[in-house]
């Protein structure tokens, strides 16, 4: 198959200017101060849970309300994030990937309103993969459209942990260090042109205007790398460029990621890094969102992936 708007001169990527050492506290001064608390509130329980994983693998004998077993882990870190942010004061809302409904806290004088996916990928932990806390940031009513997010940000749980934010002046990235604080990584990260292509569901199942976009990918060289952490995964492709896809598929038109706890987080981050999502045919950022379990077709990459699926899909 020929090229169906892919060739495009690449630009040298832009640069992420690099600060070395700079604290996270320190980054978010100039922060709305509950957006700081929060960020930072979150940042501390998540070196908690960085240390967590090795004695919680097994799973419990609950389900979530997608009818997956839940693993101790799962449910582990969603009560020390919940716990932490019950009490904070600040936050009014929280919906959780591994709760049936949103919380109300009613207690909080705070407007901020919290969707967490508190381990992503968790299943993966098993085989030592990286996986990931998400989270998007409202004022108010998390059952709002994506692009109503005032900040997101994920901590990725790999060789290096690793916490990225945006409150909209920019994508920005901290490691934590041997002193046990989050510094300064990469600021200001946009991404760049790339050639990976990351496609969950399998391909027997494909739609055929995403098969005619997986088959352009192909056939201009992208390179698969998948590796079923979707955080991880769309990690990636913000620092290497190229697209991620959890597409609908035959029998199952609205996908199987989430769109308030994946999908919205993750597409408001790597659009503030100047990319894109879509669910094939228009902004996911741009859904109102039905319920806290709704589903929803995920692409999620660099601007000119995005169009060419909306093009294919409108072509059909
Ligand atoms: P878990 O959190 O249950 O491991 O699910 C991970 C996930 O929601 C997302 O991170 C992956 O992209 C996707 O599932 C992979 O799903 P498949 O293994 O079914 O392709």
């Amino acid at each position: 198959m020929s090229s169906v708007g892919l060739t495009t001169t690449f630009k040298n990527s832009v640069c992420a200017h690099k600060k070395d050492n700079m604290k996270l506290n320190e980054h978010l001064a100039d922060c709305d101060s509950d957006l700081r608390e929060l960020i930072l509130r979150i940042s501390e329980v998540t070196k908690k849970i960085a240390k967590g994983f090795a004695s919680r693998q097994s799973y419990s004998d609950t389900r979530n309300i997608y009818g997956e077993q839940q693993m101790a882990l799962d449910k582990w870190a969603d009560e020390v994030i919940i716990d932490d942010l019950k009490g904070s004061g600040i936050v009014k809302y929280l919906a959780s990937e591994e709760q049936p409904e949103v919380l109300e806290f009613e207690g909080a004088t705070g407007d901020l309103g919290v969707t967490l996916d508190p381990l992503d990928g968790s299943s993966l932990i098993g085989v030592n993969l990286a996986v990931g806390t998400i989270v998007g940031i409202y004022r108010g009513n998390v059952l709002s459209p994506g692009n109503q997010m005032v900040g997101a940000m994920y901590v990725l749980y790999g060789p290096l942990t690793i916490l990225t934010y945006t409150v909209k002046k920019g994508v920005h990235e901290f490691v934590l260090n041997d002193d046990g604080e989050f510094v300064t990584h990469e600021e200001n990260i946009r991404i760049p042109d790339g050639k990976i292509y990351a496609p969950g569901a399998l391909r027997k199942n494909y739609l055929p205007f995403h098969m005619k976009f997986i088959e352009a990918l192909e056939s201009e060289g992208y390179k698969l790398r998948f590796s079923g952490s979707f955080v991880a995964d769309v990690h990636q492709i913000m620092h290497k460029g190229g697209v991620f896809t959890y597409p609908g598929f035959v029998s199952k038109e609205s996908g199987k990621l989430r769109l308030l706890f994946e999908a919205n987080p993750m597409g408001f981050i790597v659009t503030q890094a100047g990319g894109a999502t879509s669910d094939g045919r228009r902004d996911i950022l741009s859904v109102q969102p039905e319920a806290v379990s709704h589903r929803i077709p995920v692409y999620i990459g660099g601007k000119k992936e995005i169009d060419l699926i909306q093009k294919l899909s409108a072509e059909e």
